[in-house]
């Protein structure tokens, strides 16, 4: 009999949740960056080992809401922490475990969910004694089915990861196909890719107000070439002419960067062309938000 676990993955912003997604699936499908609030919607990854399909839903991560976005991105998080085999708690050993972060645990543990916390970017640790205090103090108020410092960055830990949540799963059908790795269409990862090179790229304000939507995207008749036409929308006139920057030469940046990774990811050259577009304050505009797939 086939097994099956259906797991979330929750945390604070920028502890690497989506970077742990991807060290487990084997294939970037989540976007990744150093700036918090990556993430925005709810991802699916899956992984077949032997028998058992793993299903991962990666969050958005905890922040303090700032917009109609950001609390809709809670709201995700919330939703996604009922009703399934396992949560796997992604914590920043090298940060303060914050109130959210404990309000979050506290419901979980309290319907019974079982829990695997992770401790991520130890080698950023001086010394692994440092994490000890985080340890007893999570332990002490929580019930974990394991506690596990893990270096995404380096791959260290992840497969004890894996191991421990494989325990959560039961005999179940499989859901997913087996060679399927996500459920996202193709459009929306690839925008994805362009937002995140974006996310890197950009400083300040910027960045978190853009949203991209690909209009086109189809191959050529005849030839290898994958045609991607994308629009980034921005909130404001005068982000619109930071994105493209001097010349042009941001975007064109940009673009090139994300190209790369889009072949890479698609096995065919691509010819990608964006278009920057602003949508003033769209954060806070339920429709937008909704046009661009970012609430029910
Ligand atoms: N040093 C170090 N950095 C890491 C590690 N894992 C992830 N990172 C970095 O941490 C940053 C955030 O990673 P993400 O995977 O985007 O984090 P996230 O939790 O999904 O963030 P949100 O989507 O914003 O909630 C990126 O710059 C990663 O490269 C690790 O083990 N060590
Ligand atoms: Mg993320």
């Amino acid at each position: 009999m086939s097994r099956t676990a259906f797991i979330t993955i929750a945390g604070r912003t920028n502890a690497g949740k989506s970077s742990l997604l991807n060290a487990i699936v084997g294939e970037k499908i989540a976007s990744v960056s150093s700036k918090p609030q990556t993430t925005r919607t709810r991802i699916t990854g899956i992984k077949n080992i032997d028998d058992v399909q793993l299903v991962f839903f990666d969050t958005p991560g905890l922040h303090k809401p700032v917009n109609k976005l950001s609390s809709h991105m809670l709201d995700t998080v919330r939703e996604s922490v009922s009703d399934i085999d396992g949560v796997v708690f992604v914590s920043d050993c090298t940060r303060e475990i914050t109130q959210q972060e404990t309000e979050l645990l506290g419901s979980v543990s309290k319907s019974g969910i079982p829990v695997i916390l992770v401790l991520n970017k130890i080698d950023l640790l001086k010394s692994m004694s440092d994490i000890a205090p985080v340890i007893s103090e999570l332990t002490e108020k929580f019930n974990f089915e394991a506690v596990i410092p893990v270096s995404v960055k380096e791959k260290n830990g992840v497969d004890i990861v894996i191991d421990e949540i494989m325990k959560l799963s039961s005999e179940s059908v499989h859901y997913f196909p087996d060679d399927m790795i996500t459920d996202q269409p193709e459009r929306v990862l690839a925008g994805e890719m362009i937002r995140e090179k974006l996310l890197e790229l950009l400083r300040d304000e910027v960045p978190h107000g853009i949203a991209v939507g690909v209009e086109k995207m189809s191959e050529r008749e005849n030839s290898d070439i994958l045609d991607i036409y994308a629009v980034i929308y921005c909130e404001r006139e005068s982000h619109k002419g930071i994105i493209i920057g001097k010349g042009g030469s941001m975007l064109k940046k940009a673009s090139t960067q994300a190209r790369l990774e889009l072949e890479k990811f698609f096995g065919i050259k691509v010819n990608l062309k964006c278009w920057v577009k602003v949508k003033e304050d769209w954060r806070n505009r339920e429709g937008i938000i909704r046009s661009f797939g970012l609430s029910e």
